[in-house]
């Protein structure tokens, strides 16, 4: 397998949807088989939070959702856990500034997706030359479901890595209202947890999500 190219990389972040079992109101498996009828395009596995999944559980559930991406062809993708990812053997792995070092990543999981997120130019460069294949970029939008985050960017650092070179999901409160002006701003797609996991009717939700990314 060789690294993914940039096109490639480009037509799978436009419906990114990310979930673990806390962000769910009902069984993660059933939310996630729902989005993928409403035309997701990659998940990413983030068993994160208050009241999260550990070990074997986590591995368990990441199990079951990694078996029905492969099912329907959608690229999986672990959060922070590069042992989980290839424990699984997972199309790739996420990693923020607070995570392990990209290159070190990079050494780890040989060809596999790596994305990482940037926040400044200085970021995106370094991660660019470590061998990251995308980048996550935001908040874009306030959002509740992480505390932990750096300030609302808006759609400015968008703007600003148009002619970078690395294919970019924008992510942070991101709805089908708003996510309009973040592929207007130059991402190549759009990345959420909420408005797919928490929504009233999930597939309808990326339905929707799935129309105004696909409009530019
Ligand atoms: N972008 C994306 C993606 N996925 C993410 N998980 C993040 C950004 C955030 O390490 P990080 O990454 O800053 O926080 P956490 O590990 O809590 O998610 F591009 F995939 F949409
Ligand atoms: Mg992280």
């Amino acid at each position: 397998m060789t690294r993914i190219s940039p096109e490639q990389m480009r037509s799978m972040l436009k419906l990114y949807f990310i979930a673990g079992s806390t962000n769910c109101f009902k069984d993660p498996v059933k939310v996630l088989e729902e989005a993928i009828r409403g035309g997701i395009t990659i998940f990413q596995y983030r068993e994160k939070g208050e009241g999260c999944l550990e070990k074997i559980e986590k591995l368990e559930l990441g199990k079951k959702l990694q078996r029905l991406c492969q099912g329907n062809g959608i690229p999986f993708i672990v959060n922070d856990d590069i042992e989980l990812a290839l424990e699984l053997d997972a199309d790739g792995v996420h990693i923020g500034q607070e995570d392990e070092d990209t290159a070190q990543v990079r050494r780890k999981i040989g060809n596999k997706i790596l994305g990482v997120s940037v926040h400044n130019l200085e970021e995106a460069e370094k991660a660019k030359l470590a061998g990251a294949d995308y980048f996550g970029v935001g908040p874009i939008f306030p959002t509740a479901t992480k505390k932990d985050t750096r300030a609302v960017q808006g759609t400015v650092f968008l703007e600003q890595l148009k002619n970078f070179g690395v294919p970019i999901v924008g992510i942070g409160g991101i709805n089908a209202d708003n996510s309009g002006a973040v592929m207007a701003a130059g991402a190549d797609g759009v990345s959420v947890i909420t408005a797919i996991s928490q929504a009233e009717d999930v597939k309808e939700a990326a339905v929707r999500l799935k129309e105004k990314v696909l409009r530019r």
